[in-house]
């Protein structure tokens, strides 16, 4: 099995990573980025994340500390919030210094393309028997960047992301359900062979980032902590996700569950 494509930002000068993660990107379609973070952006992160509403469904919680307005559950146990308004100092403070970490590695992607962050966000999957497996899905059928900054490491048993090297080849410059659907004859049977199912481990100060295009789904947590990450999305200006119907959301997820049953890691 071919390691999953990763740079150490440690050992990589600074000018030789964003050409060398459009190749990964290009190529797979992902690429893990070790050790991006300084410490102390991941502190900071980390301590603004604090700060945010706590959800907590266990009903002998506190009421001040149950599911707070804001956040959405997209499968059991996992919970969104979106930081695109939040206005606390810390917070502000602590994400600008996350985006300046990122924002060499967006120019080279978007290649002079205008584009922006469309989606901002604190995700947190909660330990529980009951944690599941979210569908497979595109971000976005258009070509766009995910940045997913894990705030503490994610071994397997924590839910890591996994995700179908090579799928952001099913679609192209397609722009909804139908168009995502009309692509897919001919680029189906050659992602279907190269395709490769991987969710690789993460540590805190890594970040894994991939082409909204790649089929992925961020799994269970059946460990004993929650799993908190930042995620992070940048689309070309006019293009903005999700790009898919209700239709074709239910046909990609199909095509990640198909695709995967092909592939062991
Ligand atoms: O939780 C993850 O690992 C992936 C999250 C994701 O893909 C999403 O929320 O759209």
């Amino acid at each position: 099995m071919h390691p999953f494509p990763t740079l150490d930002a440690s050992s990589t000068p600074p000018s030789s990573l964003p050409p060398l993660l459009l190749e990964h990107l290009s190529l797979h379609g992902a690429c893990l980025v070790t050790n991006l973070l300084p410490p102390a952006t991941l502190r900071r992160c980390n301590a603004a994340a604090e700060l945010l509403p706590l959800q907590a469904p266990e009903a002998s919680l506190s009421p001040s500390k149950r599911l707070s307005p804001g956040y959405v559950e997209s499968s059991s146990r996992r919970y969104h919030l979106p930081l695109g308004d939040c206005r606390l100092p810390a917070v502000l403070s602590a994400l600008s210094e996350l985006e300046a970490a990122l924002a060499p590695l967006l120019p080279p992607f978007f290649a002079g393309a205008p584009h922006g962050r469309t989606q901002l966000q604190l995700l947190r999957s909660e330990p529980s028997p009951s944690s599941r497996a979210q569908r497979f899905h595109q971000d976005n059928t258009r070509r766009g960047l995910t940045f997913l900054v894990p705030l503490v490491d994610v071994p397997l048993r924590r839910g890591p992301t996994e995700l179908l090297l090579g799928s952001h080849e099913l679609t192209c410059a397609s722009r909804g359900s139908a168009a995502a659907l009309r692509e897919l004859p001919g680029s189906l049977p050659r992602v279907a062979r190269a395709s490769d199912r991987r969710a690789p481990p993460l540590r805190a100060g890594d970040v894994l980032v991939y082409d909204c295009r790649v089929l992925h789904r961020g799994l269970a947590n059946r460990d004993k902590v929650a799993r908190p990450v930042l995620v992070l999305r940048f689309d070309e200006e006019g293009w903005g996700p999700p790009g898919h119907g209700v239709l074709s959301t239910l046909v990609f997820a199909g095509l990640g569950r198909a695709l995967a049953a092909l592939r062991w890691q």
